[in-house]
């Protein structure tokens, strides 16, 4: 079991600055439709990222890649202030290349999946939420057994590693008004990744 919690661990004042720097993301990188592989059912969650690589969803696959799959253009960088959190929370040297940037409307929700698209498990997910609480649900290392359901609110940091880091997850529902980070409502979650391999050099 590796799943590590710091509830509220972006301050009111910090979760508004992060807000600002997505504003800045988003704008360079617009929020995309995610789309089912073979099917191209249409995800209920929009979705962005920000750094070297980005996770992209269409009939043809889940991939990572260094272009937005709309404009073509480069993703923007991770905000300095993402990448000063991973060096905390992480516990790895080496940087993150991927943010995915999550967005959920009223009514969206992530059904229950392993993030097995990564070449290297090695390192930890750091998942960040903004805005109204998830119920969010996370089982082990098969599809079947049983889960547990877990809160999470505007700030929390969430660190997922060692035998967690394939554990099954998703998101069950969203709370509608339990926060007023959002102007609009809903909820932002950042999941900040390595894709691949790295060479670890701990505590330099
Ligand atoms: C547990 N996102 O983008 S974050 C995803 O809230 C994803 O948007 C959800 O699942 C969201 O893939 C959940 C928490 C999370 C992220 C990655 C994990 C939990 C995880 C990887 C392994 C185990
Ligand atoms: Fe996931």
């Amino acid at each position: 079991m590796s799943v590590e919690i710091y509830p509220e661990r972006l301050d009111k004042a910090t979760q508004r600055a992060l807000l600002a720097d997505l504003i800045s993301v988003v704008d360079e990188a617009p929020f995309f439709l995610p789309r089912m592989p073979r099917t191209g059912k249409p995800f209920s969650v929009r979705m962005t990222n920000c750094g070297s690589l980005g996770w992209v969803s269409d009939v043809a696959g889940y991939r990572y890649q260094p272009t937005h799959p709309e404009t073509g253009r480069p993703w923007p960088p991770i905000p300095e202030r993402l990448l000063i959190l991973w060096h905390e929370v992480a516990g790895i040297s080496a940087p993150p290349e991927a943010c995915l940037v999550n967005q959920y409307a009223a009514g969206a929700r992530m059904g229950l999946h392993q993030d097995r698209d990564e070449e290297t498990f090695a390192a930890p997910v750091v998942s960040v939420s903004l805005g109204d609480t998830a119920v969010f649900r996370i089982g082990g290392t098969t599809r079947k057994g049983p889960t547990r359901s877990l809160r999470l609110a505007s700030g929390d940091v969430i660190v997922f590693g060692g035998d967690d880091r394939l554990a099954y997850h998703g998101i069950d529902r969203v709370i509608a008004g339990s926060s007023s980070l959002l102007p609009e409502g809903g909820r932002i979650n950042l999941t900040l990744r390595r894709v691949t391999k790295f060479g670890d050099c701990k505590g330099r």
